[in-house]
């Protein structure tokens, strides 16, 4: 019997030397342990022997199962292990690896341009406000004191929605809505998208982008109006840049001027691009606050006058830059738009 055991011992150590998966050892498990596995068929042929062979042969086959089971329990282990290490070599991620990483994208020159416009505007001392593109002929006309048979007011130069509201032509329609609304004095700027039938050229959009200034208090006057351009402009472009002051005519400022600065290409030297006047294209229109409009709005003319005056936003861009064509601002060419 003790032969036949070491026998049985023997061959379940070489045979578990060569289990290398979950299957195999579980097969082992059933040819040894199972129930016609070589342990129990060993423990059935106790009974075949004599009374004093019976407990030693008992504890040698009792001792061998032990061993065995502990030899699948441990050899199982080893197995899940390995198993797992390589499932984990498997899905194993380099986080030294190189990507390409995400191209994240900027706000358009527009939009970098109207922020700084806002903040300069903010640092000396003015709201900023924001408006509907949409609005109404009694704020973006009546109001302004241009009266019904107005060139403006005609439907060649705007886009309307019905007879009392359309795309806003210009940010002054935010002048009434805030000398209604708020507690004077006012100072504020709002910048935002207009919309006009122009015919597109190199400095002209059918939409385009307009930043509004209103100052109301006692006392402002023309040389307040001019402080504000000089200082914002040269905030804007650097001291080396001039403004000129032209008259003009709008029907909700009296005076009215427009204003053009330095060309930004030739330095006010003259170049093909500025005719040789060395000024850039118009940049701006305008003015005091004509008393009517103050008056529409509920505001006492005799006691407070105003300034006010609305820029194109991407004219200023054009200067600030060097551009010669308002188009490469809408264009969407990703050669131009990556430079800023
Ligand atoms: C106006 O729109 C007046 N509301 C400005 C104003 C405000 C006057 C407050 C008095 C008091 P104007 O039409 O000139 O004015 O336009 C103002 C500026 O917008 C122009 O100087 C120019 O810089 C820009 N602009 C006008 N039309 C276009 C266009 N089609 N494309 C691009 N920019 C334009």
């Amino acid at each position: 019997m003790e032969e036949n055991i070491k026998e049985v011992l023997a061959n379940f150590e070489s045979e578990i030397k060569e289990a290398t998966d979950l299957d195999k050892i579980e097969k082992l498990r059933v040819n040894y342990l199972g129930k016609k596995g070589e342990i129990t068929t060993l423990k059935k042929s106790i009974a075949k022997l004599s009374k004093e062979e019976k407990p030693q042969a008992g504890k040698l086959i009792n001792e061998a199962s032990k061993k065995i089971e502990k030899a699948l329990e441990e050899k199982n282990e080893e197995v899940k292990a390995n198993l797992l290490k390589k499932k984990v070599e498997a899905e194993k991620i380099d986080v030294t690896a190189h990507f390409d990483k995400a191209h994240s994208g900027h706000l358009a020159v527009i939009n970098q341009t109207m922020e700084e416009l806002e903040s300069i505007f903010q640092n000396m001392g003015f709201d900023v406000v924001e408006g509907p593109e949409v609005d109404t002929v009694k704020y973006v006309f009546d109001d302004l004191n241009s009266p019904k048979d107005h060139p403006a007011r005609s439907t060649s130069d705007t886009f309307y929605i019905n007879d009392e509201i359309l795309l806003r032509p210009h940010t002054s329609s935010m002048q009434i809505r805030v000398m209604k609304e708020c507690k004077l004095p006012i100072k504020m700027v709002s910048a935002g998208r207009v919309f006009r039938n122009d015919e597109v050229d190199a400095t002209h959009s059918p939409m385009f982008h307009q930043l509004e200034c209103l100052v109301v208090d006692e006392k402002v006057s023309m040389a307040n109006l001019k402080a504000t351009l000089e200082t914002f402009i040269k905030e804007m472009f650097g001291d080396d840049m001039k403004l000129r002051y032209r008259p003009h005519h709008f029907p909700f400022t009296e005076p009215s001027l427009e204003v053009d600065v330095t060309c930004p290409i030739c330095k006010g030297k003259g170049c093909p691009s500025c005719g040789n006047t060395g000024w850039s294209m118009e940049l701006l229109g305008g003015g005091m606050v004509h008393p009517k409009v103050l008056e529409n709005c509920g505001i006492d003319s005799e006691k407070y006058t105003g300034f006010a005056f609305g820029l194109g936003v991407d004219r200023i861009a054009m200067v600030k830059y060097g551009l010669d064509d308002i188009r490469l601002l809408y264009d969407n060419d990703k050669r131009f738009i990556e430079q800023f």
